[in-house]
């Protein structure tokens, strides 16, 4: 009787594979109702069977197998499946897609995009193959960051449409089988929002604790008398602290003058948050993207930084930050079939488990930027990619993320450069498309739940920015007036290094074909520079050529979808030094799967290390492969992606 992995044993009545259309007991998604009973007795059954099994095995490996027993156990009673290990939840196995509604579709011609013109995508998203979408924020807010400082949490902003225009879209939603995430902005809120406004009218204002106000040092040359309470700078340049003359004290804001930081430390701050959780969430909103979430403990004291120290690492690891996340999971998130994915700046591998850890009842996930930050010098300079070292934070995901640890794989986001600029070759059409087909591959073949951003799928590319006026973010904006102002930085230096890296080249309006404004707005202006390139770069002709970079996209989201070892599989790299090509395994029970990545533009005669074949090819970004299965050199072509089932 061949020996079988304990863990395996786990999920023997699905077979080798769970299939996604065949799901072990999952919850009815369109209902997010709590997941059926019966499922725990059934794990049950499974556990004392293998437990037995284990004992006819002998006593050494049983001992060593009771600990994930014991784990199982308690989710078995939980009515949760393991699957290696891993308790099996839809927001593990979703494909998110991350829409920045102020650039996907403008549906009245203001050149600014909106919720109907969501709406009316969404057929265009489910053909796509996604199963969430993450909406950036679309609340009342006066776009001192592009809704990153709420006004009203309980109001959409006028230019995005009406609260039955969002009602409409996440019924379109629903109906097409697909679930909704919001942004929860809430370590800090707009300084026009009512309890700002309050806060700043006296001292004594019952509002006045909602935010942090402290006494200036004095300091009679300094303006005002007073120098800022402490040496925080914002993330948008400049103090972080703002004078404010009504009640002269200053208060905190970590990003920038207009988003006044909330005073988590006074519980009514946290019940607001709280309620207004819940009243998105009992409108049937599946979950939330939370925005710099793990910044919401303060430093008691607010002591100075002392030289050289990390500021955003102090700032995420406040003393009560998983006090006031196991109270928000307690209070609201348990309450519901929901996902909450922290945006953790400032949190490394190590400190991961402490939010994510299925024991800690916090958040289901994070997004780590180990890997979108290599090579960054500060600011927008970069060293160009070694890709060993990216490689290496995939390892290390792998290993000191534990089973209980989910993770999340993305590249892009609305905070960063486009994707296939960023980490491809887009000098000729081919090597831009072949890139953008490989980094898709990528996303979707590792560890965690896979985040898309809006356009990748297109493959779409930086803006040719060439002057500070056609940017829009107020982090360029900010570091215009100051850094430049101050000589740290030239013009040019500023307009090269934001053109590269500048988070406006994710901002710019989605290419959907090659009509005006490339069919995102009928106005006459759009909010952002439509890119020059939808001519060569859009949806619609995307969607007719079925070589193209959306329906890659889409076979590599079938695929994932078609295999649960894509999801609960274990990941290994098997040849971390080579400097062009990323080759790895994942590997489900007798599922096995070896993904092969040429990161150069070079062809590449690539010999697979010993004992590796490759053998029933999947998929692969060129239509063609030379190399036959089982072969052990493959000939690699510019960035090349292929995966092969083994
Ligand atoms: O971003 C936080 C954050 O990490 C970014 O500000 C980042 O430091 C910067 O963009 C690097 O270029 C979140 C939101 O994603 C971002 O859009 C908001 O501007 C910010 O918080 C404040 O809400
Ligand atoms: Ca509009």
């Amino acid at each position: 009787m061949a020996w079988i992995p304990w863990h395996s044993v786990v999920s023997l009545e699905t077979g080798p594979i769970c299939q996604r259309t065949a799901p072990c007991a999952v919850a009815d998604s369109s209902k997010g109702h709590p997941r059926p009973y019966h499922t725990a007795v059934l794990t049950f059954f499974k556990l004392a069977l293998s437990a037995a099994f284990a004992t006819a095995i002998g006593a050494s490996s049983y001992a060593q197998s009771l600990e994930p027993a014991t784990a199982d156990a308690r989710r078995a009673s939980q009515g949760v499946t393991v699957i290696n290990g891993y308790s099996q939840h839809w927001w593990k196995e979703a494909v998110v897609y991350q829409i920045y509604p102020r650039s996907f579709q403008d549906s009245n011609g203001d050149g600014i995009g909106d919720l109907n013109g969501i709406t009316s995508r969404l057929d265009y998203l489910k053909n796509l193959g996604v199963d969430v979408i993450w909406l950036s924020p679309h609340f009342d807010s006066p776009n001192a960051d592009n809704g990153y400082d709420i006004r009203d949490y309980r109001k959409v902003m006028t230019e995005f449409g009406t609260m039955g225009d969002f009602d409409r879209m996440l019924a379109g939603i629903k109906k097409r089988h697909m679930r909704l995430i919001i942004d929860l902005v809430v370590n800090h809120t707009s300084d026009e929002h009512k309890w700002f406004e309050e806060s700043r009218k006296s001292r004594t204002n019952p509002y006045r604790d909602y935010y942090i106000w402290r006494d200036g040092k004095p300091n009679p040359n300094a303006p005002n008398g007073f120098d800022p309470p402490n040496n925080y700078n914002s993330f948008f340049s400049g103090s972080a602290w703002q004078w404010d003359e009504t009640t002269r004290q200053f208060y905190l804001h970590l990003f920038a003058v207009k988003q006044p930081d909330l005073n988590w430390e006074n519980p009514k701050v946290r019940q607001e948050v709280y309620s207004l959780m819940r009243f998105w969430l009992d409108k049937g909103v599946d979950g939330f993207r939370m925005d710099v979430i793990p910044l919401i403990s303060k430093t008691p004291g607010l002591p100075d930084l002392t030289p050289g120290q990390d500021a955003v690492k102090l700032w995420a690891n406040g003393p009560r930050r998983d006090e006031f996340l196991q109270e928000m999971n307690r209070e609201v998130l348990s309450k519901y079939d929901d996902m909450s994915v922290g945006e953790a700046i400032g949190i490394d591998l190590p400190g991961t488990h402490s939010l994510v850890g299925e024991d800690r009842h916090e958040l289901s996930q994070i997004f780590n930027f180990d890997a979108t930050r290599i090579g960054s010098i500060g600011g927008y300079i970069y060293r160009p990619l070694h890709l060993p070292e990216l490689k290496a934070v995939y390892t290390a995901h792998a290993t000191i993320l534990g089973k209980q640890d989910w993770d999340t794989s993305f590249l892009g986001n609305h905070d960063m450069s486009r994707v296939v600029s960023r980490w491809g070759d887009t000098s000729t059409p081919e090597l831009r498309a072949m890139s953008a087909k490989l980094l898709q591959t990528m996303v979707l073949t590792l560890r965690g739940t896979a985040y898309l951003y809006q356009g990748d799928e297109l493959g779409m590319t930086n803006y040719p920015w060439t002057k500070i006026s056609e940017f829009n973010d107020i982090e360029v904006q900010n570091r215009f007036k100051t850094e430049v102002a101050q000589g740290k930085l030239t013009e040019q230096q500023l307009i090269s290094g934001a053109a590269a890296y500048g988070r406006d080249n994710a901002r710019t309006p989605m290419q959907w074909d090659i009509t005006k404004n490339a069919g995102f707005s009928t106005g006459n202006h759009t909010w952002e520079p439509v890119n020059p390139n939808y001519l060569q770069i859009n949806a619609a002709d995307q969607v007719k050529d079925p070589d193209s970079i959306y329906h890659y996209t889409q076979k590599m989201i079938a695929l994932r979808r078609s295999d649960l070892a894509f999801i609960y599989g274990d990941y290994q790299d098997l040849d971390p030094k080579h400097e062009q090509v990323f080759l790895y395994t994942r590997s489900l029970g007798a599922s096995s799967y070896l993904v092969i990545l040429n990161f150069s533009s070079q062809p590449i005669d690539y010999t697979l290390p010993q004992g590796i074949q490759a053998k029933n090819l999947k998929l692969g970004n060129y239509r063609d492969s030379s190399d036959l299965a089982g072969a052990t050199t493959l000939h690699l072509r510019p960035r090349e992606a292929r995966i092969y089932k083994n």
